[in-house]
């Protein structure tokens, strides 16, 4: 890997430039500035609701507005380019070619982020993650409604063009030497992920713009004084918002490829399973968008289809969850951070797939829809399992980025404490919303089970928060200070399992 910060450049050089590793390493920054912002918001939402009432935040229209930017950062301003960021550092070296396909189109997807995020910022919209009509084209007030959807348009195109690229680098630019079949597990998963994203972006693309001008008044798609339909909305943008979940978890597994067998010093246990697994998730991803939609007066027919869809998702990521417990098995495992965070995430989006499978039962869903069970399911997916996955890679790649070693005990409390935190926060949500606590609420009755289980998971928010806040230092300290790293073996893995990428991607 190329050392960045090992001999420094002035900012701008890294600004201006279209090389893999500098565009990854501004995805990188970004997309942690992100983390922290939108995890403040969560310190927000989860203080005000330690007791009913009113604690810190004045009203319900600002709560709707914070846990609408909370949501939003953390989906399309952290998770997607901090994914962008591993592929981009590490995809053109797999194939071994020498950038991205098209590099001055990968610096332009980088460059209309944070456009796209000062716009959702500074607008400040209060209408939910899926911006629901009729709400979202009658009332929600402008510009912050207006600015959340051009913010939005702005990122859909710039992950298009991001997938395109990424496409592109793996099928057309690999060494002739190498066929797919040889490409790593990390590779495949951002070829299935840009793939789906092909597919599913242009369906929520034309949804954007059919709210905007409903919104203005010139159409009434979805606004039913005028003739239109909302719960047409809710088709198109679950049919890219399902998939997209797919898009989101489907690289943080491909980072665990790459940390499990490592660690474990033992090769991976089924390449060929880990490939079919993630081309099989990425087209059924298409076949159950509508389990988002049980309680809109479907057909009874069509929510069957929707379910046994749902549950053909089961396999694919019971496939990699397999391969990673095969590959630990009898490994000589070596519990540094990365491998802590990965094997974490496995144990959590086990929990987060079982609580799955209840929500696609349609039976069973009408009693977790729109409750606070909702939001621990989908929570232990984005946070317990990619936001660890995610993490565990950062700390890996810590050492080939900065040439230095973070602080491993640092690194190994950060864990702990998000460990204990997410399960406090998201099992105890799962058991709320079982009590009927309805999710994106402000104030709540004082009913003794929901005040109790607010506050555990209010504290287990806190304790999220003080980690993050050890990760950041962490973070901060090690790439001036930390102890300069081995980068032939930086982790003491032994010389046959260390990054087997040595390639030096020159700048051009
Ligand atoms: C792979 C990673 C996954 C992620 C990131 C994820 C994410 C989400 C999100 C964001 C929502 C709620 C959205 C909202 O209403 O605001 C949700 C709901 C749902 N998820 Fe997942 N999910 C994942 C996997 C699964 C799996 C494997 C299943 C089924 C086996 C599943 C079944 C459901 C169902 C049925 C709902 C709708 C629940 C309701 O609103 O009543 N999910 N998920
Ligand atoms: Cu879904």
């Amino acid at each position: 890997m190329v050392l960045e910060l090992q001999k420094p450049r002035p900012i701008w050089q890294i600004m201006f430039s279209t090389h893999h590793t500098d565009v990854g390493l501004l995805y990188l920054i970004t997309s942690l500035a992100f983390l922290f912002l939108g995890g403040t918001l969560a310190l927000a939402i989860r203080a005000e609701l330690f007791l009913p009432g009113s604690q810190i935040i004045a009203d319900s229209m600002t709560f709707n507005r914070i846990f609408t930017v909370h949501g939003t950062t953390l989906i399309f301003l952290f998770i997607i380019p901090f994914a962008s960021a591993v592929g981009n550092y590490y995809v053109p070296i797999m194939v071994r070619y020498k950038d991205m396909a098209y590099p001055k189109l990968n610096a332009i997807a980088f460059w209309m982020i944070p456009p796209a995020g000062a716009l959702i910022w500074l607008g400040f919209a209060d209408f939910t993650w899926y911006a629901t009509p009729p709400y979202s084209i009658i009332s929600a007030p402008g510009p912050a409604a207006d600015m959340w959807i051009f913010g939005l348009k702005i990122l859909g195109i710039s992950s298009v063009l991001g997938a395109i690229n990424f496409i592109v680098t793996i099928l057309k630019c690999k060494h002739p030497d190498m066929s797919i079949g040889q490409v790593p597990l990390l590779a495949w998963s951002f070829l299935s992920s840009s793939l789906i994203i092909i597919v599913a972006i242009p369906t929520f693309a034309a949804a954007l713009l059919m709210l905007l001008t409903d919104r203005l008044g010139v159409s009434g798609f979805f606004n039913p004084a005028m003739g239109g339909d909302p719960i047409a909305y809710a088709h198109l943008f679950w049919f890219t918002f399902h998939p997209e979940v797919y898009v989101l978890v489907i690289p943080a597994i491909g980072m665990m490829y790459e940390i499990i067998p490592r660690f474990s010093r033992k090769p991976i246990f089924s390449y060929n399973s880990g490939v079919f697994a993630f081309v099989l998730l990425s087209i059924v991803g298409f076949s159950s968008w509508a389990h988002h939609m049980y309680a809109t007066g479907m057909s009874f027919t069509e929510k069957t289809v929707f379910m046994v869809g749902t549950l053909a998702a089961v396999p694919a990521s019971a496939m990699h969850v397999f391969n990673f417990i095969a590959t630990m098995w009898n490994g000589r495992i070596k519990f540094l951070t990365p491998m802590m965070w990965s094997v974490g995430g496995i144990a959590l989006f086990f929990s987060a797939g079982a609580g799955g499978v209840v929500n696609s039962a349609m039976p069973l869903d009408f009693t977790t829809h729109d409750t606070y069970w909702v939001v621990g399911h989908f929570h232990l997916f984005v946070m317990g399992t990619i936001a660890f996955g995610s993490i565990g890679y950062l700390y890996y790649m810590f050492p080939y980025v900065t040439g230095r070693m973070y602080n491993e005990t640092m690194g190994k409390i950060h864990f702990i404490l998000s460990f204990i935190g997410t399960v406090l926060v998201f099992f105890t949500q799962h058991v709320l919303g079982l009590y009927g606590m309805p999710r994106r609420i402000f104030d709540y009755p004082p009913i003794p089970e929901w005040i109790a289980m607010n506050q555990i998971a209010s504290v287990g928010a806190m304790i999220i928060g003080v980690s993050m806040a050890i990760f950041l230092a962490n973070m901060i300290h090690s790439s001036g200070k930390g102890k300069l790293a081995d980068i032939h073996d930086p982790f003491g893995l032994g010389g046959k399992y260390y990054y087997p990428f040595e390639a030096k991607n020159p700048s051009h």
